[in-house]
């Protein structure tokens, strides 16, 4: 799928690039320790990385308040970070050790931490919109301000439940963001094989009266843009949006999916389009390279100190709220 690159020439000064490089940064370095560690075998089960999505992440995080709410996806590592998740606690948590960020129950695929606005990352496609829905219904019978925001992937676009919760929305006005990660493939299976109107996605929302918007989604600038623009419409009461981020995972669908079925001039083109290296081409080569090494390190001793932790209890599985 061709996509422009939209540089909306948008005002962002040096002081702000940094930041939003290095979260990107340490999306990017974080996840890299989980390759490690599921490599080494450390790391039981399996994990779905958002290498490569990072700037969906940041630029949709980065737009919302303090009081606001994200649901997110088993590729939920890069929302947790950038809501301000504790590293070491997450890779306690993938680890099995104690002090994992919930308690060792819930793995790769299942982080919550309520204290940072995440009301859960799910494995059932299409749960996030579920749950962000049912946190902007909320919002809006307790009138409290804040907004919703669900992250989820193209293939969540045919559930039934995306279709009844758009149309709550819809019917309802709800401060909500849809935020659509377009990473073309749904595991192994290109989203043409299994989606009608895959030309434009966002149509979906046009069946229920909601506002969309098809964005760049390699550009953290460009998705920040968009989705405080939807977060803004949420909180005046004008309703939900729906953003169709269109992005792609650089590694396969989980740990145990080398990818071979992507052709490998498309994994070319969208390295190319790897939402780092085109902020760092904004800042000087010196402040690009510092802030990665300092992503590096922070990831790399998080790592190792989570690495140090305990095994958690097994008895915790029995027990509620977060453990260690
Ligand atoms: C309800 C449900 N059906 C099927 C699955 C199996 N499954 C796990 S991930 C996945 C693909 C989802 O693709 P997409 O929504 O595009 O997200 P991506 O992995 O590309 O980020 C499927 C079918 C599931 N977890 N839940
Ligand atoms: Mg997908």
């Amino acid at each position: 799928m061709a996509i422009e690159t939209t540089r909306l020439g948008i005002d962002v000064d040096r002081t702000e690039l940094e930041r939003l490089y290095f979260a990107m940064a340490r999306i990017r370095a974080f996840e890299d320790g989980v390759m490690r560690a599921f490599q080494s075998g450390e790391l039981r089960g399996t994990t779905h990385l958002c290498t490569g999505q990072e700037a969906t992440a940041v630029g949709v995080c980065d737009a919302l308040g303090p009081n606001d709410a994200v649901a997110a996806t088993y590729r939920g590592h890069g929302a947790a970070l950038a809501l301000g998740s504790d590293a070491e606690a997450m890779y306690a948590e993938f680890l099995g050790r104690e002090g994992g960020i919930c308690g060792a129950r819930g793995g790769s695929m299942n982080v919550i931490d309520l204290q940072h606005r995440l009301i859960g990352c799910f494995g059932i496609v299409g749960g996030s919109i579920g749950a962000a829905t049912g946190a902007a219904l909320a919002a809006e019978l307790t009138a409290d301000g804040s907004v919703a925001a669900a992250f989820f992937g193209d293939g969540a676009v045919n559930q039934a439940y995306f279709h009844e919760c758009l149309n709550l929305a819809g019917i309802r006005s709800l401060p909500i963001v849809y935020a659509c990660e377009n990473n073309l493939y749904g595991e192994w299976t290109p989203l043409a094989a299994t989606t009608a109107g895959v030309e434009r996605l966002a149509a979906r929302a046009d069946a229920y009266g909601i506002a969309s918007e098809v964005v760049d989604g390699n550009d953290v600038l460009a998705v920040r843009s968009a989705a405080t623009s939807a977060v803004e419409r949420a909180r005046r009461g004008e309703g939900p949006t729906f953003l169709e981020l269109l992005t792609y995972r650089h590694y396969g669908h989980s740990r145990s999916d080398p990818g071979h079925y992507r052709p490998p001039e498309e994994v070319e083109l969208w390295l190319e389009r790897d939402p780092l290296p085109r902020v760092a081409a904004m800042l000087s080569e010196e402040v690009a390279a510092l802030l990665h090494a300092r992503a590096v390190q922070e990831m790399d001793d998080a790592l190792e100190a989570a690495r140090a932790r305990p095994p958690a209890d097994p008895g915790v599985v029995a027990t509620s709220g977060r453990a260690g």
